[in-house]
Parts: C-alpha cells; sequence; structure tokens
C-alpha cells in the first residue's frame, strides 16, 4: 500500500527526527510534517509541510481531507514542567487534541495511529524499580495523568471502533539534533550542549537522581518498527513500556569527564522538578515490548554519550 503519512507537532524534539526517519523510508513527499509553528530550521523546505493546530477542529479536518493519511503521528502535546505551570492549557492540548485525531482518524478510515505515552503515567505509589507493565498509577502531574486518560482513550478507539493505535511509554530522551521542549528529564540533553560550549553545567535534579532515559537513535527505531509490527503482534492498546537506560546526573557527568576531563558539574538546590523526577520509577520493565514486537536496546550510557558528544561538537 502506497503511504502517506501525516506527522503532527512536527517541530518538536521527536517530531523532528522521526520525519527525517520517515521521509528516507518513505520518500519526502508521503510525509506531511504540521506544527502549529512555522517549519523549524531541521525539516524548512524539505518536503510538505503544514500549519495545524490540532484544537482547531475545522483546520485539522481539512488536513485530514486534504492528505486522507494512511499513517498519522500524533506528536503535540505539553511536556511534564511546562504542564505545571499550565495545567488547564496542557490537559486541553493532551487531551482535547488527542480525541480530534482519533475521531478524524475513525472518520477517514486511517490504517495506523501512533500516539506518545510517557513514565511520567507512573506516580509515587507505582514500584519504583522495575517498574512493571501492569501496576498502581496515580500520577501527580497534569502531563502524568493526562498521558494516563490518553491511554485509555487509545484502546477504547482500539476495542470500540477498531482503530488500531500504538504507543510507547517514552522514557526521557536524549538526542542532538533538536531541543527538547520543558520536560523534567531535559537536563540530560542541556548537560551536553553546556559541557561543549562552557564545560560546566548546573543540573537542576540531584545527583542521585535515577530517571530512565533513552537516545533518540533508539526512541525512532523504536516507534517505527512498532508501526511496523503486524497488527496481530500488538497485544498492548494502551501503551508499551520502554525501559531504555537508568542513571542519575553524577553518572551521566562521569561519563561525560572520559571525554572532556576538565567538565564540572553543579547542581541546583531546589527545583519543582525535582518532585516530579521523585515521583517517577527509577527503572522499567519492558518485557511485553521485548516478547510482542522484538524491542532490543542499543544505546548504553558510554555508546549514547560518545555518540552525543561527537555529532553535537560538529553544530555548535
Ligand atoms: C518529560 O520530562 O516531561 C518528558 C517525559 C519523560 O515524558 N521527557
Amino acid at each position: 500500500m502506497s503511504e502517506k503519512i501525516l506527522v503532527i507537532g512536527a517541530n518538536g524534539q521527536i517530531g523532528t527526527e522521526l520525519v527525517v526517519a520517515l521521509r528516507g523510508i518513505h520518500g519526502v513527499d508521503k510525509v506531511i510534517a504540521s506544527d502549529i509553528n512555522n517549519p523549524t530550521y531541521a525539516i524548512r523546505n524539505s518536503g510538505p509541510y503544514e500549519l495545524v493546530n490540532v484544537l482547531d477542529k475545522d483546520n485539522l479536518h481539512h488536513i485530514f481531507e486534504k492528505y486522507r493519511p494512511t499513517q498519522v503521528y500524533l506528536l503535540a502535546a505539553i511536556l511534564s514542567a511546562v504542564g505545571e505551570q499550565k495545567p488547564k492549557m496542557a490537559w486541553d492540548l493532551n487531551m482535547t487534541g488527542l480525541i480530534h485525531v482519533l475521531d478524524f482518524a475513525v472518520e477517514f478510515k486511517t490504517a495506523k495511529v501512533f500516539w506518545p505515552s510517557s513514565i511520567a503515567v507512573f506516580g509515587p505509589h507505582s514500584p519504583q524499580f522495575n517498574t512493571p507493565q501492569y501496576c498502581v498509577m496515580d500520577p501527580n502531574t497534569v502531563y502524568g495523568f493526562s498521558k494516563l486518560a490518553g491511554e485509555r482513550w487509545a484502546e477504547y478507539y482500539f476495542v470500540k471502533h477498531g482503530l488500531d493505535i500504538r504507543s510507547i511509554r517514552y522514557p526521557g530522551l536524549i538526542g542532538w539534533k533538536a531541543s527538547p521542549g520543558g520536560g523534567t528529564t531535559d537536563y540530560a540533553v542541556h548537560i551536553f550542549h553546556e559541557a561543549l560550549k562552557k564545560g560546566k553545567y548546573e543540573s537542576f535534579l540531584s545527583a542521585d537522581t535515577t530517571l530512565p532515559m533513552m537516545y533518540m537513535e533508539d526512541a525512532i527505531r523504536a516507534t517505527i518498527s512498532l508501526m511496523d509490527a503486524p497488527a496481530d503482534q500488538i497485544k498492548i492498546r494502551s501503551s508499551y513500556n520502554l525501559a531504555g537506560i537508568s542513571f542519575t546526573p553524577a553518572q551521566l557527568a562521569d561519563e561525560i569527564k572520559k571525554h572532556i576531563s576538565a567538565f564540572e558539574m553543579g547542581y541546583v538546590d531546589t527545583d519543582p522538578r525535582q518532585a516530579i523526577a521523585d515521583s517517577w520509577p527509577k527503572s522499567i520493565d519492558d518485557n511485553s515490548a521485548q516478547q510482542d514486537w522484538g524491542w532490543k536496546l542499543e544505546y548504553d550510557l558510554p555508546k549514547m554519550t560518545a555518540d552525543m558528544l561527537e555529532n553535537l561538537k560538529k553544530i555548535i
């Protein structure tokens, strides 16, 4: 089947890389990048682009009608830290935006939809180590409970409408091509930029805050392989746990010091993102993803750090 793929939220951290990867696989004209803002430098003039506001039903309907996409990736969202500053806006965008896309995907018979969830769906009473696919979930951020509610909607549309929706609970994502947009795990990207520019960094999370993270190469590969897997292998229609690599800011700093020996790490005493990080898992069990669609991680902490520094130093 000839694909027509619509990526909504193409200017973001995931979108920037996903659009390039999908265009490499399916061809430039088959992938329509879209966002509420004008295209960022990374995807400007590189293929079809549309201005889309997921909260504007008429605008979104027009885009579905114009392209009749076979696949939709809905990446537009407000992340954890910004979500706490703008809670109602985060709920509205993360929830209403999703429901608009689900409804139009059903109306226009979109073959497959991808929507990202997050480790933020877990909360203080979830098991902190090796957090299982199914367990107590009591997220206490607006972002976290909008993602948890979104997972329920995803499964609901699969059951009630037969919509082939697929999802991953991403850990914190680390990449050199685009900046993260207001999350709790953003320190793990900023640190690389500051290490190369200034030789030092002040982390807003404490030295011993362990969080699950993932290199963007792995995240994009996971996303595309989940979307390529035969439908009958996708047993979970809410969202799949993905483990990634768990480390603390101090461990990341030590790894960076292996490449930049003079690198200095400091820590900010109080930051509201610390409480969010403390409510999230420290490590994740992703057995279901491994078993159902053959997921396997490639980048560990040393490999990711080396690749990040090598690529970033060419562009900053
Ligand atoms: C955030 O920190 O909000 C995101 C996430 C883990 O979903 N990176």
